[in-house]
């Protein structure tokens, strides 16, 4: 671990290099992966290869060498290992023991094999067969209210899967269709929706090429988007300037070595980010409106800052987002920030002297009380220079899992108004239900509550993503029945509903073959182009069924047939259900099965790229904050704005190993990150071992104990750790105010040493 002159542990080396092949080489060893696997790396990412289910970051038309990175390839060693949990370590292990396992351990027990049943007598799985467990699952939903069911999806199923899911809710009766979206980006595609009319980003890969300045808001993307870099380090060789607000000096952020290039034998390295400013957890509102005053202040002096033309033609609000920033004063963004006013204002130079300019974000801005106001934020500031809608410019969240943009366009949500209920009712033959479903923490709300019988997950690791363990997990083996389609063991799987199946399946890199013929299944990017994806890889175990196949086999065992809906024949030739999304949505899926392996995906399209805004009032919405921060709490004395961070040895709820290399945290996930100033403030040590407790007023115990102090270079006021081990601290109510988002980045907590 390196050491600052303050005492701080930090990471010694660029990104990228040798550190990220010897992180891959790690996971290499531990999972000692198939033969196949090598082969399916070569062909990762690449027009008519396999799509990476690492992250969203769009796979460009034209690839490099070996276009993965280290978690890339980290995802495909670990869904590709020889490991196996079959019946035999299920017969060895009650879930009670299991639930002593660590996230890692649980995941490392490797692939599953076969379908399991949980028996409460013997507190174990056993093996079942595939039909038993459709015939019971059906016959379950049947006795039920399907409005007290829950399907969840994680966002790695295909879009082939993923429609036949949102269906499948559908014609049984309900649109409880949580999303891992609603932990995660649901915050932009509220805001996005309802300032620009349409809900995701407005970038493609193409505007990295011509833009002249790129602004990241809580994004890290040498941790979680790391091909993204490649993009930037281009953006910046043209002279592209970059500018970064995080809390936290994230290294990919900061400099990169290119491990594909010569750099990795030369040592030079690239840096990114032309500035970095580490603002207060939860204040970037605050920035951003000092970055805007600045900009008017500039219009007021010489003119010709601001684009006129464009405000008064498309956009609605601007008088009073003005008035909002004229009357915020610099004392109160230099204390809600913790910036000086000058680092605000070079920010703003940038983005004056910047022709076009884009936007990124990522959790940083959406997991928080006041995340709505954070993305609208990051709006505001492009439409004051026109910077949405044309070419080098526009807004750019970066999402999460790689196919969780994809669901919710092919009706993975619980926001009837934006599924085409018409069509859909028009196509099947069926009334679609109307009402509202549950949000992820409207769905934990209505578990904790005893209101839902069964619950349904298509992938995922629900119970251990969401708020409030403790609660969570009480609640959970009320249900009547869960279901869990997934590929390796994890904490969800150890809470059983009254009944509860295990049905494991194929991942995307394993070869699918139905009747004969090998299916290819697609996926949609943040930048929302759409590719088409082919396994290889010998599968995992002989009793496999892919996803399709398992949603159609329990919607033929819970739904009436229906001449309509062909579940045998669409589980056999996923061409068919490509047919069906097409005619659904004839302007994003046009001549679907003939583009699928267009070099870099096809575009579905986006209005508001093309200033076509979707808006009530038709055009794009200026946003007054409602409040200068996003934390929705007051600062008070001993309490910390807690971040919950990813390591770059995981993948969410999958911890790969113990090694967070860009933090220079080496060995453990049991830590309190914070300040040297704020441990002489609370009197800590480093190494101490404290507790952290949750600071709500609702009367819930929160308490995570036994982490160890470390130093880190954070602002005042806020402490860090790693998600999920630290979920027992957030407060199901806690989260953004719009979208129901969880708040994962500003969590009231005290120290107790
Ligand atoms: N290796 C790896 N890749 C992943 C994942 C993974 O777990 N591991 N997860 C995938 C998923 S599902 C997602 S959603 C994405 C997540 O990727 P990101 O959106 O990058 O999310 P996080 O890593 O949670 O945190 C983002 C950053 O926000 C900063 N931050 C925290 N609070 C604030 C704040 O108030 N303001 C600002 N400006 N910054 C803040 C943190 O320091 C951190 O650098 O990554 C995807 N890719
Ligand atoms: N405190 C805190 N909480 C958070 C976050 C945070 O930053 N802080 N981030 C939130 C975010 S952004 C997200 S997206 C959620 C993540 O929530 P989820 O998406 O529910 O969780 P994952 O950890 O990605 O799920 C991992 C499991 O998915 C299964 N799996 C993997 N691949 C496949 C596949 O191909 N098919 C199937 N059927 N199953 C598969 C495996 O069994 C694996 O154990 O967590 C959220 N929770
Ligand atoms: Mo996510």
């Amino acid at each position: 671990m390196a050491r600052a002159k303050d005492g701080t542990i930090h990471y010694a080396g660029a990104e990228g290099g040798w550190g990220s092949m010897r992180g891959m080489a790690l996971v290499a060893g531990a999972e000692r992966p198939s033969a196949d696997a090598l082969k399916t790396l070569a062909k990762q990412n690449k027009p008519g290869g396999m799509m990476c289910t690492s992250c969203a970051w769009t796979k460009p038309a034209k690839p490099h060498m070996f276009e993965f990175c280290e978690n890339g390839a980290k995802a495909t060693l670990w869904d590709l290992t020889t490991r196996r949990a079959t019946p035999e370590f299920f017969a060895q292990h009650t879930l009670t023991e299991l639930r002593g396992w660590s996230d890692h351990d649980l995941e490392q027990a490797g692939r599953l094999t076969n379908p399991m049943r949980y028996d409460r007598a013997t507190d174990k799985y056993l093996p079942c067969t595939w039909d038993e467990a459709y015939r019971a699952i059906g016959k379950k939903l049947r006795g039920y209210n399907p409005k007290s069911t829950i399907f969840y999806a994680s966002g790695k199923a295909s879009l082939e899967t993923s429609y036949a899911w949102a269906l499948f809710a559908r014609l049984y009766g309900h649109n409880n269709l949580p999303d891992s979206s609603n932990m995660c980006h649901e915050t932009t595609s509220v805001a996005l929706k309802s300032t620009i009319g349409a809900p995701v980003g407005t970038c493609v890969l193409e505007d990295f090429e011509h833009c002249d300045a790129i602004f990241f808001f809580g994004q890290n993307t040498g941790t979680n988007s790391p091909r993204f870099i490649h993009t930037l380090t281009a953006a910046r060789k043209r002279g592209a300037k970059i500018v970064t607000f995080n809390p936290i000096r994230e290294k990919g952020l900061l400099e990169f070595r290119n491990p594909q290039s010569l750099q990795m034998v030369t040592g030079g390295k690239t840096e990114i980010s032309h500035q970095y400013y580490q603002l207060k957890p939860g204040s970037d509102i605050s920035a951003m409106l000092g970055i805007a005053k600045h900009v008017l202040a500039e219009e007021d002096r010489r003119g010709g800052v601001i684009d006129r033309a464009f405000i008064a033609e498309h956009t609605h609000g601007f008088e009073e987002f003005a008035e909002k920033v004229r009357s915020t004063s610099w004392e109160t963004i230099e204390a809600e920030t913790g910036l000086p006013r000058a680092d605000l204002i070079a920010a703003a130079e940038v983005y004056i002297q910047a022709e076009s300019a884009i936007g990124i974000w990522g959790m940083g801005l959406t997991q928080h009380v006041g995340g709505y106001d954070n993305v609208a934020g990051v709006v505001n500031l492009m439409l004051l220079r026109g910077n949405i809608g044309r070419l080098g410019a526009g807004v750019s969240p970066v999402r999460g899992h790689s196919n969780v943009q994809g669901q919710r366009t092919v009706g993975i949500s619980e926001k009837p108004e934006l599924v085409p209920l018409d069509q859909l009712s028009e196509q099947y033959g069926f009334q679609p239900p109307r009402d509202e479903g549950y949000t992820t923490v409207t769905g934990c709300e209505a578990i904790a509550k005893g209101e839902i019988n069964a619950f349904l997950g298509l992938g995922g690791n629900f119970l251990r993503a969401v708020p409030d363990h403790r609660v969570m997990e009480k609640a959970w083996t009320g249900m009547g029945l869960t279901v869990q389609i997934a590929t390796k063991l994890n904490r969800g799987h150890l809470f059983c509903g009254e009944t509860a199946y295990l049905l494991p399946t194929l991942v995307r890199s394993e070869r699918d073959v139905r009747d004969g013929m090998p299916q290819v299944v697609t996926m949609e990017d943040s930048l929302s182009c759409i590719h088409g994806s082919i396994g290889e890889a010998k599968p995992a175990s002989p009793h496999l069924q892919p996803e399709l196949a398992i949603v159609a086999g329990i919607a033929k065992a819970a739904l009436d047939p229906n001449p309509n809906v062909p579940w045998e024949a669409w589980s056999n030739d996923y061409a068919l259900v490509r047919d069906a999304i097409e005619a659904t949505y004839p302007d994003k899926f046009k001549d679907f099965n003939q583009r699928l392996f267009t070099p870099g995906g096809f575009f579905k399209g986006n209005s508001a790229r093309d200033r076509n805004w979707k808006t009530e009032s038709g055009k794009a919405e200026f946003t007054v904050p409602s409040h200068l921060n996003a934390t929705g709490f007051a600062d008070a004395d001993g309490v910390y704005r807690l971040m919950t961070l990813r390591s770059n040895d995981q993948f969410n709820t999958t911890v790969y190993g113990y090694s967070d290399r860009l933090r220079g945290i080496e060995g453990k996930r049991d830590v309190l990150l914070i300040s040297p100033r704020e441990m002489e403030r609370a009197g800590l040590k480093e190494g101490q071992r404290v507790a952290l407790v949750g600071d709500d007023s609702d009367g819930v115990d929160r308490v995570v104990e036994g982490l160890e102090v470390l130093p880190f270079n954070l602002p005042e006021g806020c402490v860090a750790g790693y998600y999920p081990e630290l979920n027992p601290l957030i407060a199901l109510g806690h989260h953004d105010g719009a979208s129901k988002t969880p708040a994962a980045k500003s969590v009231p907590v005290r120290i107790r040493a």
